[in-house]
């Protein structure tokens, strides 16, 4: 059996143990539930061993959907007592117990994927017929609830929903914050090593808003008018912006129309039209944008290049993307660190102020691809596939050394390798 080979197998594996029935859990302890960007990632690694499980995977993170639409971040389909904070401190006692905010909607970019990869096309066909217009809500969702004004730039109301937790780009927005004065006991600390971890006083504020949301009753108009953290996050933009083109290019191809396509068209053009707002002629880089101090935040992130992913950077900033990207592979030894390495805030292991995540590596390198520039995508890949193999399928990597950091026997980890790494 070649090294691929077994390595695949070792994916297959992971991926097998985290089955919870019908749903992958990202890891187990660490996290016990059902993640939304985590479970799309995951199906692509399950399309290529057994396709009607990736399919049902994100069957089962559909029956989760809200009324309105919105695709909550986390599913706790069974109790655990091995992560906080449960369903209990959110609230949300819906059909399927959930939080009460979204996560990176990547979800119709990987149906388009496994539409692509579906060998069974009666399955494929019945599958993404029957989830089109739950996929179209969603978006529709997005657009209605996160962008009451209009702008073509959703909002976020909660570091989670970025799925980049602890990212120095939300350092000052987060201040802004009060932290809860309640006690509580994490359990990410039972299980990991709290120096590759968020601190106390950010988990203090995030805390915080997910009582303000469940204060608040969950409506939308009242949480945009007095959210204490309001941000564009850049990468999250990027991606529902790729992901509504994808299901743009779905619902052609399966002759659906009507149900809120044409808006979908229409918000898609706006966001394109204000995105300059995101980018910084200082910096010449994307940024996420603090919406209560109206400026721009400031340190440098991985989630800056996810603008080439949706096709949201012109021409000129695409080449300077393309020249800082290089940098920052020379300045620390693997792939695309979260944090710019010359940053003050770079922490090469400290979750996303730092550490090299496989999944947002191989949404950078899709994006390069996309914007013609093979070189750097050949490269981000070359270098993110040297730290699995050396240190295995972790949740994310310290970007100085490559050790294995967070959660072992990592869901996502496994199937972007298997996706996009190996050639068994
Ligand atoms: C909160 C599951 C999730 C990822 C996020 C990552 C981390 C959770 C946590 O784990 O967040 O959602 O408790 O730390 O930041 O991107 O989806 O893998």
């Amino acid at each position: 059996m070649s090294e691929d080979q077994q390595l695949f197998k070792a994916g297959q594996a992971i991926l097998n143990k985290n089955d919870f029935g019908g749903y992958t859990v990202p890891t187990q302890g660490l996290y016990p539930f059902q993640w939304n960007w985590d479970s799309a990632i995951t199906a692509l690694g399950w399309m290529k061993f057994n396709e009607p499980r990736a399919w049902q995977e994100l069957n089962v993170l559909m029956s989760g959907q809200w009324d309105d639409g919105m695709v909550p971040h986390i599913l706790f389909h069974k109790d655990s007592d091995t992560y906080f904070p449960g369903p209990d401190v959110w609230g949300a006692d819906k059909k399927v117990k959930s939080t009460s905010i979204s996560q990176p909607p990547v979800l119709s970019s990987v149906v388009k994927i496994l539409c692509e990869q579906a060998k069974d096309t009666q399955l494929r066909d019945q599958t993404v017929m029957a989830m089109l217009p739950g996929l179209i809500r969603s978006h529709l969702w997005w657009y209605r609830d996160r962008d009451p004004e209009n702008t073509g730039l959703v909002v976020s109301y909660h570091p989670w929903e970025s799925g980049m937790d602890n990212s120095p780009a939300w350092d000052e927005a987060l201040e802004r914050v009060p932290k809860v004065t309640w006690e509580y006991q994490r359990r990410d600390l039972n299980h990991i090593d709290a120096s590759e971890r968020p601190h106390k006083e950010q988990y203090d504020r995030y805390l915080y808003l997910v009582d303000l949301f469940k204060h608040k009753q969950f409506q939308s108009p009242d949480i945009y008018r007095d959210c204490p953290y309001k941000v564009n996050d850049v990468s999250l933009i990027s991606i529902l912006h790729r992901a509504t083109l994808d299901l743009i290019d779905l619902c052609e191809q399966f002759n659906v129309t009507g149900q809120g396509v044409d808006q979908l068209k229409a918000r898609a053009t706006l966001t394109a039209h204000n995105m300059h707002q995101l980018w910084s002629e200082k910096t010449h880089f994307f940024h996420s944008k603090d919406l209560i101090s109206n400026t721009l935040c400031r340190v440098k992130t991985n989630a800056g290049f996810l603008p080439l992913l949706a096709g949201l950077a012109n021409k000129a900033q695409a080449q300077h993307l393309a020249k800082e990207a290089q940098t920052w592979m020379a300045a620390s030894k693997y792939a695309i660190a979260s944090t710019d390495p010359r940053e003050p805030q770079y922490e090469p292991q400290r979750y996303w102020r730092g550490p090299v995540w496989l999944h947002i590596n191989w949404m950078i390198a899709l994006g390069f691809e996309r914007s013609g520039y093979r070189d750097v995508a050949e490269q981000i890949h070359n270098k993110t596939d040297m730290l699995f193999r050396e240190f295995k399928f972790f949740e994310y990597f310290n970007a100085d050394t490559g050790a294995g950091c967070g959660g072992n026997d990592f869901s996502w980890t496994a199937a972007i390798a298997m996706h996009w790494l190996l050639k068994p």
